[in-house]
């Protein structure tokens, strides 16, 4: 694999920008190597300025479902961008957008668009704080919120339920008001509810993806909801990832419980920047202008980005039936995978949601953070770096999820699987 002018742009781009890249996991540091720098996608492909070829099962972290270049989502981003970029006013296509996902989630009367997935979580929680008039909110270890400050903490010492910064720059005074469970352990959260009762809200992952795939237990989510109403403490789900990937209606087409609020990204805006919150009308109506509870932005509901969104939601509206297809080639891929580390005499975990895919190395199931931390890390690196010399994009940690889009027939499927029993002969 040459990959000679990605070395050379990385070392450029690292004159200019911290860690050459706009967002940390893209530099490879898990997996070890030089990332490739992307020429172009194209379908079910993705090309580096080496001339390099990938299949690609990372897809942008997840907004790609249909691939890159899907023609009816770039005919009408080109129509749209004939119009004008934007306006910071009102527009046809937020309201068409905002009824099409409103009528898809029974938990979600209004919603409002922002412009990342981070951004919708931040202002969801502001809501649930305002709604509720408590600061204390509850997430879990393993969940992945964005970044903003309340949501960057790690366990604090021994059994404290009260989180401590994961970053500088995030103030202990922000943390403070975060307290962290374990993910499917009901115990955990009963323990948080009982360290304060000023807790405005839960948000989880109900599919958690940033841990790797690690899906809730339903059993766990009707106790949370329990706990919730019991506490009068909203529950948030955050869909940014699962939200039109896990299903068309994301963890809420899989789960019998229903959140308060929800929070999206990735999919909605079809590869453009938009992340979303939505709610119950009581809840939602509190956002200012109608309430008092502040949020804004110059770019949100950009009508570029809600034209890709709204193309993207409708054409899986249209042909709901691309999740059935989706999930069984993602099934048979991680079959494959397992297959090809059993071979090696390999310990593989795999789980799939939808068009959503996971593995550990590791020989025991994983339910929480705690077991996908113990999965062999350098392993994962190894078969990493053995699929991408293959012409195999995949996510480059073990903490991630994978994704198959519309663009991938069974052939590519059964090639990488191919590529994967090579490669495991390395990891072996
Ligand atoms: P963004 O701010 O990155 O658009 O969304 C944050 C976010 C919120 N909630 C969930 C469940 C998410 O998965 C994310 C972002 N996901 C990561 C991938 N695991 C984005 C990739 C990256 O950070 O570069």
């Amino acid at each position: 694999m040459n990959l000679k002018k990605s070395i050379e742009a990385f070392n450029e781009a690292k004159k200019y920008i911290p860690g050459g890249v706009d967002s940390p996991v893209r530099a490879f540091k898990s997996v070890g190597g030089t990332p490739p720098f992307i020429e172009k996608g194209e379908g079910a492909y993705i090309y580096d300025i080496d001339g390099n070829r990938y299949i690609d099962y990372v897809q942008s972290w997840g907004p790609l479902i249909f691939g890159h270049r899907d023609k009816d989502i770039e005919e009408a981003v080109i129509k749209a961008v004939k119009r004008g970029l934007s306006f910071g006013a009102p527009t046809l296509i937020e309201t068409k957008l905002a009824k099409e996902i409103v009528e898809l989630f029974e938990s979600v009367d209004k919603i409002r668009f922002v412009n990342s997935g981070t951004e919708a979580v931040m202002s969801a929680i502001r809501v649930a704080r305002g709604y509720t008039l408590k600061d204390d909110i509850i997430k879990f270890k393993g969940c992945y919120h964005g970044h903003s400050d309340s949501l960057l903490v790690q366990a604090g010492s021994g059994a404290a339920t009260f989180g401590t910064p994961s970053s500088p720059g995030v103030p202990a005074s922000l943390t403070n008001h975060t307290l962290l469970a374990e993910y499917n352990d009901i115990e955990s959260v009963k323990r948080c509810f009982e360290s304060s009762n000023n807790i405005a809200c839960v948000i989880i992952e109900p599919i958690a993806g940033n841990m790797g795939l690690v899906p809730a237990d339903e059993e766990f989510l009707k106790e949370l909801r329990e706990l919730c109403d019991k506490n009068e403490t909203l529950l948030i789900f955050d869909e940014v990832m699962s939200g039109f990937r896990a299903s068309l209606k994301g963890a809420q087409g899989i789960t019998s419980v229903k959140p308060d609020m929800v929070t999206f990204g990735k999919v909605i805006g079809g590869g453009m920047p938009v992340g979303a919150f939505g709610g119950r009308e009581e809840i939602m109506n509190r956002l200012s202008p109608e309430g008092d509870i502040y949020q804004a932005g110059t770019l949100s509901g950009n009508p570029v980005a809600m034209s890709a969104g709204f193309k993207a939601v409708r054409k899986l509206k249209e042909n709901p039936s691309v999740y059935e297809d989706l999930e069984r080639k993602a099934k048979k891929l991680m079959q494959g995978f397992k297959e090809a580390a059993n071979e090696r005499g390999i310990s593989l975990q795999t789980e799939v949601r939808g068009s959503m895919f996971g593995f550990f190395f590791n020989s025991k199931p994983v339910k929480n953070f705690t077991d996908a931390l113990s999965s062999d890390t350098d392993r994962f690196a190894v078969f990493h770096q053995e699929m991408l010399k293959r012409g195999v994009y995949l996510a480059c940690s073990q903490f991630e999820t994978g994704f198959i889009s519309t663009a991938m027939d069974d052939k590519i499927i059964e090639e990488t699987i191919q590529k994967a029993k090579e490669a495991m002969r390395e990891v072996a």
